[in-house]
């Protein structure tokens, strides 16, 4: 006999699972859509608001995936009181949630919604009888507004909390037609740079590091260019940072620059040490260290020729493996500088207990302290550095005032566009060897 009530039954949960999501009992991304579409087809106005959890690859990686799956649970637990006629909640898939406000297009009513979401899982969720607090970032747009295409809108919503994800998390933002332009930007940028990796399109300025007793070139900072793409370092050293591409770019920046000490070498030229910029992600490019050992061991070059700049972004992320990298740096024989000293969270704190040899002071704090009343304060930053034994160079100083103050306060190397723009190598060799406080003299005589 067939119970046909049974099979009806069965038909129904078939039908509910292939419209929900299994982890979190959430109506699951087909249901969503199918959702969206209809309330498009009926020409209705409403919102789309998409968010994730921030960082949730690391509480999953730190405190389990059993862990990451409660919170899912949690969350969607939380979020379930917020469900009306409506406002639809759906799982988007991995940390991603959608939701979907019918009936309203007005700014703030939307904004008011998102904020009590918001609310809502601030307070944190309840997992194993502990609380759990996280962030969330958040991208909204609105039709038919912004668009009334069913896939567009997620990708609008998507860009909207991309934007947010990249300025650091933990917010909402209405999706906005000059964010497609800017997502436009950066993929042009990241193919100039496949393109560059690919075809030898990159190249090495190199700006003269000055003894402020003597004018004596002590090295050079190495800093990055595209050959034929007039776009800023920093910007596409931060699409290079975003995409991972950082990772190979960095390579090859060391790779180049050891080419040019050896060239330097083979052409009699005294040996002067080059910095290379580190970022911060190029710290998952495990065997950065070893590549760099085997370049110096080829060209039979002393490593204490290559300084490695960090920032103190680096030391942030301070984990075992931050001071295992700086260490081993350190150990095999490379200078390290903490670069733009004075800009972000800078602590004293640091510089006992990093392996640096030097800091870089960055041109914002001598812009800032170099000023008539102010230069105390750079003098006592100095004296401060030195007690513990570190160098310290001032970088960014355009003008011969700011040079002598410098000089008189006993700051040891003097970088900046007074001296030198960065340029290119052929050009540092007409003035290798050359006194750059007596070149400057002469040409600003001559003037
Ligand atoms: O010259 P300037 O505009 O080059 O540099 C802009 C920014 O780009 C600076 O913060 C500098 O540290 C960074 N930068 C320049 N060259 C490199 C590089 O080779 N690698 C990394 N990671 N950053 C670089
Ligand atoms: O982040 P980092 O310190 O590596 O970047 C150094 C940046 O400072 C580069 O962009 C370089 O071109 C720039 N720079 C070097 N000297 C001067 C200077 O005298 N004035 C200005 N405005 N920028 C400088
Ligand atoms: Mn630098």
């Amino acid at each position: 006999m067939i119970d046909s009530t049974k099979i009806k039954e069965q038909e129904e949960y078939i039908e509910y699972l292939a419209g929900h999501d299994y982890l979190t009992n959430l109506p699951n991304r087909h249901y969503f859509m199918e959702r969206l579409n209809q309330a498009l087809k009926n020409n209705e106005a409403g919102a789309v608001i998409l968010f994730d959890i921030d960082n949730f690859k690391s509480i999953n990686d730190t405190l389990g995936h059993v862990y990451g799956d409660q919170l899912l649970k949690a969350i969607a637990l939380q979020l379930k009181p917020l469900q009306t006629e409506k406002v639809l909640i759906a799982r988007f898939g991995g940390d991603e949630f959608l939701i979907l406000c019918r009936g309203t297009e007005d700014l703030s009513e939307i904004s008011d919604f998102a904020k009590k979401i918001r609310r809502q899982l601030h307070g944190g969720v309840m997992i194993d009888g502990v609380e759990s607090y996280f962030n969330i970032s958040m991208g909204i747009t609105c039709f038919p507004k912004d668009s009334s295409n069913l896939n567009q809108l997620i990708m609008n919503a998507d860009t909207a909390m991309y934007k947010i994800k990249r300025s650091g998390k933990n917010n909402m933002v209405f999706f906005h037609e000059d964010m497609n332009l800017e997502m436009k930007e950066k993929l042009n940028t990241e193919n100039i740079l496949r393109d560059a990796i690919k075809n030898d399109g990159f190249k090495l300025l190199y700006q003269p590091q000055v003894e402020s007793a003597t004018g004596e070139i002590i090295g050079f900072e190495a800093l990055l260019r595209l050959k034929n793409h007039p776009i800023r370092p920093d910007v596409f050293i931060g699409v290079a940072e975003e995409t991972g591409l950082i990772v190979e770019i960095g390579r090859w920046v060391l790779k180049e620059a050891v080419g040019q000490l050896k060239a330097w070498d083979q052409k009699g030229f005294k040996h002067k040490s080059v910095a290379v910029n580190f970022s911060i992600k190029q710290l998952r490019d495990t065997g950065y260290i070893d590549y760099l050992k085997q370049l110096l061991f080829e060209a039979n070059l002393d490593p204490a020729l290559i300084e490695v700049e960090i920032t103190e972004s680096i030391l942030l992320e301070n984990n075992e493996e931050t001071f295992l990298f700086l260490n081993e740096l350190k150990k095999s024989g490379f200078r390290i500088a903490l670069d733009d000293f004075g800009t972000g969270y800078a602590s004293f704190n640091y510089l006992t207990y990093i392996p640096v040899d030097k800091v870089k002071l960055d041109k914002s704090i001598n812009d800032k302290f170099l000023k008539h009343e102010n230069s105390d304060v750079i003098e006592s930053l100095i004296t401060l550095v030195h007690s513990l034994k570190l160098e310290i160079t001032a970088e960014g100083i355009e003008s011969w005032d700011k040079f002598e103050k410098l000089r008189f306060s006993k700051c040891d190397y003097i970088q900046g566009y007074l001296f030198s723009r960065p340029v290119e190598a052929d050009e540092i060799e007409k003035i290798y060897e050359a006194n750059m406080i007596d070149l400057i003299r002469k040409s600003e005589a001559s003037e």
